[in-house]
């Protein structure tokens, strides 16, 4: 039986998505004053008060920016992406996506009251030996427990799809958002291994040892995938829902699903080019681990191909003529459009940047500068944030029963030229400070008058102009958001799915058996961890114990 398309979202499952979705803008809301913060405290402008300790304010941007506004808005609007092309979700897979939710919920708040007690000043990335109280990464585990439960409900979903309609190809949406919550899965058993086995126990004082190289390696097996699982729900919206919205067609649909598959067999088995300087490691497990970097770059590279496509095709249908006479034809004026399309622009630099950063010997000029930080303000901070704001836009009063009106359109088009200048001065500022030494991750009182310090300081400043711009472009996207959500007038806002173009090839099965890329992604992981993580264990420091994970 055919499922037949549904239009809208049911409002059950409506429900449930926007529970995600509140919780990710008020991360955006309280992480986006730390960040203004920081800029603040770095330009040497503003020494907080009541003596909050500057890396207590950094692990709050990190961790509610980084972890909580990205996991909670993807799991929200992969929902609504499932329930809207495989269909309304049982009782039993929008019980379990509620299960999921709460789990999550209690577990971010557990992890951010510690956060703002000053007794998990660890970072986002809460590297040991830093230690947190347990009850951070008790709350952590929460955190991606309760998401293992939410992607539990996608993926009976999708699977109840398959049943129902056996030969046929999952609906594209669907089958991105099933592929990136499996990858999120298999990534994040590794942060979930360190935090059991190594930081529990070592923080409950069970053991008073942590193997410091392999909680890193554990943390970093997950740690580029997590960026992938922000980058693909962007993808999501690029391949599906901008054809729509531009009034064109989907370029390939086998095309997207090939590149979602090979994100998932090569984010993985890629962590090392986070650990390229540090001692321990073999190099030449690193170079293995630097080639599957360079591999995953190539969806990448497809993607921005078939952007280009899709709005050639579209602009040459509407009769445009010369080599970039389609860019006229694309809808400037349209913010589900504009806002997006500026964060793919961004990702070009963006993408480049990342190409500089794997490449082993330029990564020793930039690694654990502030050119990282420019990096990843670029990719998750403008790439994939600006392209949540423009699924936000047509997404939130879809399922709140709304619309987008006129006047939000302008403010959100406001919005993304204030994200723009700021971002442009702040990203940039970084990128050039990093390149002369700026570390990352310190706050400017910590450089003393040191001389080298003070050629930072011009950088630091354009960092806090750039940062305050942006904090007014968080201000608007949340007085938007709350606009859509609660004020906006009731009528239909249409959740765009675009049609795959007529002579676009038809799609192979193969894409969908998962038996193959399961059995692939398995191969790539241990051929890329095995030998070396068996190398940290049988060479731990001295006093190490038991399975040498402390
Ligand atoms: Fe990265 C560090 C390498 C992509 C995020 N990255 C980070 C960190 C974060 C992060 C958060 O190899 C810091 C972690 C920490 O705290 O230490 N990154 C890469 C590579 C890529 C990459 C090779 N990163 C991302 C994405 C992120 C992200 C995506 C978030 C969403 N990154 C690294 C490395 C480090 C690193 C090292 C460690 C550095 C160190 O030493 O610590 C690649 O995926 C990039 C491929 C992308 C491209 C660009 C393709 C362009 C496209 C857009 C086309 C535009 C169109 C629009 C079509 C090659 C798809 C039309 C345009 C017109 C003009 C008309």
């Amino acid at each position: 039986m055919m499922s037949l398309e549904i239009k809208k979202v049911d409002k059950r499952d409506a429900k449930l998505s926007m529970a995600y979705i509140y919780v990710a803008f008020i991360a955006l809301a309280i992480g986006g004053l730390m960040g203004l913060l920081q800029t603040l405290v770095r330009s040497g402008k503003l020494q907080l008060p009541g003596g909050i300790n500057y890396y207590e304010i950094l692990t709050a941007h990190g961790v509610l920016l980084g972890l909580v506004l990205t996991t909670y808005f993807i799991l929200g609007f992969q929902f609504a992406a499932i329930s809207r092309t495989a269909g309304t979700l049982t009782n039993k897979a929008r019980i379990t996506g509620w299960i999921g939710f709460f789990i999550m919920v209690i577990g971010t708040i557990s992890t951010t009251i510690m956060i703002l007690t000053n007794k998990a000043t660890v970072l986002y990335t809460f590297y040991a030996p830093l230690q947190a109280h347990f009850i951070f990464y008790l709350g952590l585990t929460l955190v991606i427990v309760g998401s293992w439960v939410a992607c539990g409900a996608m993926i009976a979903t999708y699977i109840k799809w398959r049943k129902e309609n056996p030969g046929q190809p999952s609906p594209l949406l669907s089958f991105m958002a099933v592929t990136n919550s499996i990858m999120w899965i298999v990534a994040t058993l590794g942060v979930a291994g360190e935090v059991l086995f190594q930081l529990i126990p070592w923080s409950l004082g069970w053991v008073d040892t942590v193997n410091v190289l392999v909680s890193r390696t554990l943390f970093w097996y997950f740690g580029h995938p997590l960026v992938y699982f922000w980058l693909l729900p962007a993808y999501m919206a690029w391949y599906v829902i901008i054809p729509k919205i531009i009034g064109g067609k989907i370029f390939s649909d086998s095309l997207a699903r090939l590149v979602f598959i090979l994100f998932l067999l090569f984010s993985i088995p890629v962590g090392f080019h986070h650990q390229l300087t540090e001692p321990g490691i073999d190099a030449g497990w690193k170079f293995v681990q630097v080639i599957l970097t360079f591999m995953v770059i190539v969806p990448s590279l497809m993607t921005a191909f078939s952007m280009f496509a899709t709005f050639e095709m579209f602009g040459r249908s509407k009769g445009a003529k010369g080599l970039f006479g389609w860019l006229k034809k694309l809808p400037w004026r349209d913010a589900r459009f504009l806002v997006p399309f500026i964060g793919m622009v961004a990702f070009i630099p963006a993408g480049a940047g990342g190409i500089i950063n794997a490449s082993n010997q330029m990564n020793q000029v930039v690694h654990n500068t502030i050119w990282v930080t420019g990096h990843f303000h670029l990719t998750v901070a403008t790439t994939v944030v600006l392209t949540f704001f423009g699924i936000s836009y047509w997404l939130i009063p879809h399922l709140t029963g709304r619309i987008f009106t006129k006047a939000m359109n302008r403010l959100a088009i406001f919005q993304a030229i204030c994200w723009t200048i700021g971002m442009a001065f702040m990203s940039t500022s970084m990128h050039l400070e990093g390149l002369l030494g700026g570390p990352r991750r310190t706050a400017y009182t910590t450089y003393g008058d040191a001389k080298q310090a003070l050629d930072w300081i011009p950088y630091q400043v354009a960092q806090a102009i750039g940062g305050s711009i942006l904090f007014l472009g968080i201000v608007l996207i949340i007085v938007i958001v709350i606009n859509l959500a609660f004020f906006a007038p009731k009528g239909e806002q249409e959740f765009p799915v675009g049609e795959v173009a007529e002579n676009a090839e038809k799609t192979p099965l193969v894409l969908e058996n998962w038996k193959i890329w399961l059995t692939i992604l398995t191969a790539l992981i241990l051929i890329a961890y095995t030998v070396p993580f068996v190398d940290m264990i049988q060479n731990a420091p001295p006093g190490s114990k038991g399975f040498k994970f402390w």
